[in-house]
């Protein structure tokens, strides 16, 4: 089952028909149960034609908190690692790729993420700047994990490779994350090798491309979890990116008009532009 969030309510998309719910967005992803109660969402619900779908919104709720951990994959690791070389930060990465306390970091309010087809920016103060596309882990108030969707972590690398302490302002500023197109909703891990792949395009002309499975990530989405939910409560849940493990080369930098495309099995395709 996919959940949509959009302007007329939720949209729940199953053997490919769609309906309208008869619940609030917030009250479906804070349901430890909202798997089992499949066949009794639809049964309450409208149906409706995939037309519901064309525009939605990002699948996060006003009241809930987007996280996000770092330095989960060996990629991420090296491709800071180069980064920091000159700020003498490097050491930071590899410890904290070794260590048992992953990276855990604020992302973002909900008002900075745009959903699919929504515009990201890179800051006016930045001169190098990527796309991380990440596994992100729709998590209730209990700490359950009840489903996935497709999350960009926006980063300026000049900022954060200029100093490690300059991270928050590396990685949160306006529309600095996108998140969707829905919420894959699963009582089941994904498989390991399920693939995150990342497109970008200049002009309609495909410049980067890679594949990552998330079997390559160092950590457990439940370590994960377990760390972000260790001393903080979500009263609504919380979104969490599990981490990047694309990072186009030292030359590659994002500009104004590329667009990004990053597919994750059984999820689909979270299309943004960069404004
Ligand atoms: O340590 C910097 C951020 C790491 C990150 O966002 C990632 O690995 O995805
Ligand atoms: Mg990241």
């Amino acid at each position: 089952m996919k959940l949509y969030k959009t302007n007329a309510g939720v949209i729940i998309e199953s053997n490919s028909k769609f309906y309208l719910a008869n619940e609030s967005w917030d009250s479906l992803v804070n349901d430890d149960t909202l798997f089992q109660k499949k066949e009794q969402l639809i049964q309450a619900s409208t149906i409706v034609s995939s037309e519901a779908i064309k525009d939605v919104e990002a699948p996060i709720g006003d009241k809930q908190e987007l996280w996000a951990c770092g330095v989960t994959y060996l990629r991420s690791k090296v491709g800071r690692q180069e980064e920091s070389k000159a700020s003498g930060g490097a050491d930071f990465y590899a410890k904290v790729y070794e260590a048992e306390r992953p990276e855990c970091f604020f992302k973002s309010t909900p008002h900075r993420v745009v959903g699919n087809n929504g515009f990201v920016r890179i800051r006016k103060d930045s001169t190098w700047d990527v796309p991380e596309p990440e596994l992100t882990l729709v998590v209730t108030s209990s700490g359950k994990i009840i489903g996935y969707t497709i999350g960009n972590d926006m980063s300026s690398r000049s900022i954060e490779g200029e100093n490690p302490l300059y991270l928050p302002q590396a990685k949160t500023y306006d529309a600095c994350a996108a998140l969707g197109p829905c919420i894959y909703v699963t009582d089941q891990s994904l498989p390991p090798s399920t693939n995150i792949s990342l497109q970008i395009s200049r002009r309609k002309q495909l410049i980067f491309e890679g594949t990552i499975a998330i079997d390559q990530m160092k950590r457990t989405v439940d370590e994960l979890v377990s760390f972000v939910y260790r001393e903080c409560s979500f009263p609504y849940g919380c979104l969490i990116m599990t981490g990047t493990g694309i990072v186009p080369g030292s030359d590659f930098t994002l500009q104004s008009g590329d667009e990004i495309n990053i597919t994750i099995d059984n999820i689909g395709t979270l299309v943004n532009k960069v404004k």
